[in-house]
């Protein structure tokens, strides 16, 4: 046999073990395709952006390791780290952009003069691959945010510049979503917060509030643009308090109607994300994911099929939630191959969601409306050896991209080719 045969036979072999558990194998892959991942642009250079060349990330609560050579340094090598991390994929996905990497022609365009036509480049690239587009402010990395302290600053001046950069990414992705015909999330997060604990907690919230009741003061048709907030429990050099906690952006989201984001490393190691999707979606519209990988802290490792993140699909698919959920990924890892990140961390996530279809939700649900919990964790242990890699394989096979193994071998040519030529 070759390959290919291999491949379609195991898949009929597969088919057959999900079928007798009542699973139909073809209707899953066909919903798979429903799971669009929205790739972050950040990960093709450790969030370095094109606004000047070098730009450091500085103090702000995120930070990138390692200096794995061929990190992209102009957006024509972005591009084409992007357009390899697409060819390797299955499925349909979107980018998501920092304001930090739109087409400033070498100016210096601060954060508050930053306007549409500097992302225009990005909207024609993501229109010719019929792409969404998502974007962030980047309220970090910047001067004006050295000293901890963004939306949320008690000096005026400050706070005025970061409102003004905010509306200014709104507008831009308003016209990302208008231009596209399908809604860019635009996603606020901040680095607010303080190393030592803090007097006024208060004081710093209720400017955070008003910022943001500014910025969002004006309005954009939801086919356009959708808003987001990104809580977070602690940054590097914001140990004691974060401005913008869980509980203040959660209150806010469901008085404003805005998204919530949930990203998986801003949490008690303790807490699952996959069990606060359902709560947040009984009060807000939509949910938006960055998933990612946290090692004993917000670390930002690349994501592995880890029962973190297989909770958190089987949580949307099995109570149907595809449709209110806007999944993003939000690592970076400049320790290893940037490109082999990518793709090894959006294939984990597209697994987690497969393995989530190849479930027969019904049968478990019934043992657990019956009390049979020893019949409900025996099935659930049993699933996890059935053969969701060839039908996996399968998936990739009919997409026409790498199966298996083939994947990495692909990227080490790439390697070899194009990332160790660049400086
Ligand atoms: C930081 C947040 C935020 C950033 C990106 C680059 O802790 O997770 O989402 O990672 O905006
Ligand atoms: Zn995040």
């Amino acid at each position: 046999m070759n390959k290919v045969e291999i491949i379609e036979k195991a898949y009929q072999l597969a088919k057959e073990q999900y079928a007798a558990l009542g699973v139909d194998t073809d209707a899953a892959l066909e919903k798979l395709n429903e799971v669009i991942i929205s790739l972050h642009c950040w990960q093709t250079d450790d969030v370095g952006g094109f606004e000047k060349p070098d730009a450091e990330l500085g103090c702000g609560g995120i930070q990138v390791t390692g200096n794995y050579p061929g990190k992209a340094s102009t957006i024509q090598e972005m591009r084409q780290d992007l357009d390899k991390v697409l060819s390797l994929l299955p499925g349909k996905q979107r980018l998501n952009l920092h304001a930090i990497y739109g087409e400033f022609g070498g100016k210096l365009i601060d954060r508050d003069q930053i306007e549409p036509e500097h992302f225009q480049g990005w909207i024609d690239w993501a229109k010719e691959r019929g792409m969404g587009l998502d974007f962030n402010p980047t309220c970090f990395s910047h001067p004006k945010a050295d000293d901890g302290f963004t939306l949320s600053s008690k000096n005026e001046e400050i706070r005025k510049f970061w409102v003004e950069h905010v509306k200014k990414c709104r507008a831009i992705a308003a016209e990302m979503g208008k231009q596209l015909g399908v809604p860019c999330v635009d996603n606020i997060w901040i680095p607010d917060g303080s190393k030592d604990v803090p007097v006024d907690r208060n004081g710093h919230r209720e400017l955070l509030k008003k910022s943001l009741d500014e910025i969002f003061e004006t309005e954009y048709p939801r086919e356009y643009l959708k808003d987001s907030v990104e809580s977070k429990l602690f940054g590097i050099g914001a140990e004691s308090m974060t401005v913008g906690s869980h509980d203040f952006y959660l209150g806010y989201a469901v008085k404003n109607n805005k998204l919530i984001c949930l990203d998986t490393g801003h949490f008690h190691p303790t807490e699952q994300v996959g069990d606060k999707i359902s709560s947040c979606l009984l009060f807000v519209d939509e949910v938006l994911l960055h998933i990612s990988r946290p090692v004993r802290w917000d670390s930002d490792h690349v994501t592995t099929l880890n029962e973190e993140i297989q909770l958190i699909a089987s949580e949307i698919i099995r109570n149907d939630f595809l449709s209110r959920l806007n999944i993003g990924l939000d690592f970076f890892d400049g320790s290893i191959n940037r490109i082999g990140a990518y793709v090894t961390g959006t294939r984990a996530v597209q697994q987690a969601f497969l393995i989530a279809l190849l479930e027969p939700t019904g049968m478990l649900k019934g043992f657990e409306e019956r009390g049979k919990n020893f019949e409900r964790l025996a099935f659930m242990e049993l699933l996890k050896s059935k053969p969701f890699g060839a039908v996996w394989d399968y998936y990739c096979l009919k997409n026409n991209v790498p199966v298996g193994e083939d994947y990495i071998a692909e990227i080490q040519q790439y390697e070899v080719d194009v990332l160790s030529h660049r400086q």
